[in-house]
């Protein structure tokens, strides 16, 4: 087993690394999606989720001082209760663990292990434990699918939280619907994700209420640009939902010139032929919808290139771990962002201070979200089991009533108030813009978020 994790957090490495290198011929290409082990144990994989962030960060010195964080949560908050016990009621967690999807699923991990630390404390489901069961859907539809039926047929999982990508929700959600099994989106922002049937829900806000908000704050701090280049991902389902978006704020909202389109595949490394023709359409800003390995390396060489203009990021570029991809030339990228850690509400607070005791930063969007996913998962569950014991239903009717449930209730998380809509998509309404900030080593930084 722990041959399994170590591999995991080496691919996640691996990849970082080979990311960050940047390279022509070097970068990024999907390390290994199909080879990934899908990890059979159960418990949370630490290696992997607390490693590899470190090495993205502050290389060596957070990397040693990791393993005291374990031991840091006596200074959260988390409201106390008498600890839960009896038989553990186990919900899914089917993130990308390893391949260049782990930028955005390590930071999932992270977030989905605070919501178990902090939900417990708190007294689970009544008095019984939650178990969250972990298995690495990798960066692919196929990895969604095995991952999504290990949880549900030999895991006999409650609900899962997942996929990462929309591109693999598409693939793997009809599966969970035809099963019954009731599926969070914990950042899934294509439109058309709820729409894949009754049991598909998402706490990630669709494009459509995020993308656009990006766009303004660049166009605020840049009035006069008038003429924009859009670059997308054309072998992937949230960037071409994006793009669309995006295309739209610039012509139709914002009455702004669509200087050029250019396509690219998420696997790709060398943007030469895309960013010589982006730049001949001398546009003054450029808009990407991509994943974070890809749109890393393509601001890379836009800047290499000579492109000095305004940069909005699509939420492919929503990660820290996007800062060793385009180093020193990430800074300035404008992203909008669907969660902040600087709200003040007390859920919100206690989960930052769990999450910073834990991995010494803030946590960052994707982190919020997966807190969520299963802290809405787990209070249906309390609200089901207060009217029916749930030990008195089987596991297919667990199931059903608990989907019943998520979508009549309304959840105080740290991305606000929320409710869902009867299809299951996020209601939402506070939403932020941030601007990344490197610092000087050209390594880490930060996301500045906008007032
Ligand atoms: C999607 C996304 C990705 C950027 C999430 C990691 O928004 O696939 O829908």
């Amino acid at each position: 087993m722990q041959r399994v994790y170590r591999l995991a957090a080496l691919l996640v490495v691996v990849a970082l690394v080979i990311s960050a290198c940047g390279g022509q011929q070097a970068a990024a290409p999907a390390v290994a999606p199909t080879q990934a082990p899908a990890p059979k144990a159960t418990e949370a994989p630490k290696p992997a989720a607390t490693q590899a962030p470190a090495a993205t960060q502050a290389p060596a010195a957070k990397a040693t001082e990791a393993p005291k964080a374990t031991e840091a949560p006596k200074a959260t908050e988390a409201p106390k209760a008498a600890a839960p016990s009896g038989e553990p009621i186990k919900i899914g967690i089917a993130v990308a663990q390893t391949s260049n999807v782990a930028l955005f699923g390590q930071e999932q991990v992270q977030g989905a292990q605070i919501a178990e630390d902090l939900l417990n404390k708190a007294g689970g489901i009544n008095g019984r434990p939650v178990k969250l069961v972990y298995q690495d859907t990798a960066g692919d539809e196929a990895g969604a699918i095995n991952a999504f039926n290990t949880l549900m047929n030999n895991d006999k999982v409650v609900a899962i939280v997942g996929p990462t990508l929309s591109q693999q929700a598409f693939a793997a959600d009809p599966i969970a619907d035809k099963a019954g099994v009731p599926v969070i989106g914990p950042s899934n922002t294509a439109v058309g994700i709820a729409e894949i049937g009754d049991y598909i829900a998402r706490i990630s806000a669709p494009v459509t209420a995020v993308a656009p908000n990006a766009v303004r704050a660049a166009l605020a701090a840049n009035p006069n640009a008038k003429r924009v280049a859009v670059f997308y991902a054309q072998n992937d389902a949230f960037s071409k939902s994006e793009t669309v978006v995006f295309q739209r704020t610039v012509t139709d909202t914002l009455k702004l010139e669509l200087a050029t389109v250019q396509t690219h595949q998420t696997t790709d490394t060398d943007f030469t032929t895309q960013v010589t023709n982006g730049i001949a359409a001398k546009p003054d800003m450029v808009i990407i919808s991509g994943l974070a390995a890809d749109s890393g390396n393509l601001v890379k060489q836009l800047r290499e290139l000579g492109f000095k203009g305004p940069i909005v990021g699509g939420n492919g570029l929503n990660t820290p771990n996007l800062f060793p991809v385009c180093k020193a030339q990430c800074d300035g990228i404008f992203v909008a962002q669907a969660y902040s850690p600087e709200a003040t509400s007390a859920v919100n607070q206690t989960f930052v201070t769990a999450f910073k005791a834990k991995f010494q930063k803030d946590p960052g969007q994707f982190s919020g979200q997966s807190y969520t996913a299963v802290q809405v998962i787990v209070e249906a569950l309390k609200a089901l089991d207060q009217k029916t014991k749930l030990d008195t239903l089987d596991l297919a009717k667990q199931r059903s009533e608990l989907n019943k449930q998520i979508l009549v209730g309304t959840y105080d998380t740290p991305l606000g108030k929320i409710s869902f809509t009867d299809k299951g998509d996020i209601k939402q309404e506070a939403f932020y813009t941030a601007q990344i900030k490197m610092n000087s080593d050209g390594n880490t930084g930060r996301f500045v978020f906008l007032k």
